[in-house]
């Protein structure tokens, strides 16, 4: 970990962490959320049942924009891919998913290396929905939607916009980004910290792209 030290008569501390080419630095302050999408076991370890290829890279990225979410007072909220045993969101019960994230399994807990800190914890997909929104469920077979209630738990603090990063880049990462941006978020979606299933070739830099279009920002 090379040190960080501030220029001789600059004041400006260089940033390692955010000073290469491909780092976007995202200013965050108390109005900010940093939204932690599924970095679990079971998405982020090569031996997860569904495991998102080069999922174990975001978790660094996540830890260093948790901590400098934290530093600057903003809210962190990780969520978590949450199953019953049987939903219609496993394909042996009729959906396209391997078994995975299933209520209280070594899959369904946090990657252990993701840092912890004081947080909203949001867990979704039981009851039989997908869960693929923070916000928002959505009984696949019933169409029926039910809010989780955190966008007016981010509201009752004054947050106003939110940071979007984790698993996967096309499924619960894009849904959380497109239903915060519709709940009146300004959203950012930091690409080096997503990953795609990418069950057709493609699908991470087409979700990219529709939520680039939704007035998303991808950074
Ligand atoms: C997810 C597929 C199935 C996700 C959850 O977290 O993106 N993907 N369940
Ligand atoms: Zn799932």
């Amino acid at each position: 970990m090379p040190c960080v030290r501030a220029h001789a008569g600059s004041g400006a501390a260089v940033d390692p962490a955010t000073s290469g080419p491909h780092h976007f630095f995202v200013a965050y302050g108390p109005e900010a959320a940093l939204i932690v999408v599924d970095v679990q076991n079971d998405f982020a370890d090569p031996k997860g049942a569904l495991y998102v290829r080069g999922g174990e890279d975001v978790v660094p990225v996540a830890n260093r924009e948790i901590r400098r979410a934290r530093e600057a007072g903003a809210v962190v909220v990780y969520t978590q891919d949450w199953h019953p045993e049987s939903t219609p969101h496993f394909e042996k019960d009729g959906g396209i998913w391997p078994v995975h994230c299933v209520q209280g399994s070594w899959g369904a807990e946090l990657h252990p290396e993701l840092l912890r800190v004081e947080a909203i914890s949001v867990k979704s997909g039981a009851n039989g929905t997908d869960g693929y929104s923070a916000f928002r469920e959505r009984h696949p077979l019933t169409g029926e939607e039910t809010d989780t209630g955190l966008a007016d738990q981010l509201r009752a603090r004054g947050v106003k916009r939110v940071v979007v990063l984790g698993l996967a880049t096309d499924y619960c990462v894009r849904a959380t980004a497109l239903d915060a941006v519709r709940e009146g978020f300004a959203t950012t979606v930091l690409r080096e910290g997503v990953r795609p299933v990418d069950r057709q070739p493609g699908d991470g830099e087409r979700a990219l792209e529709e939520m680039r279009q939704a007035g998303i920002e991808v950074s």
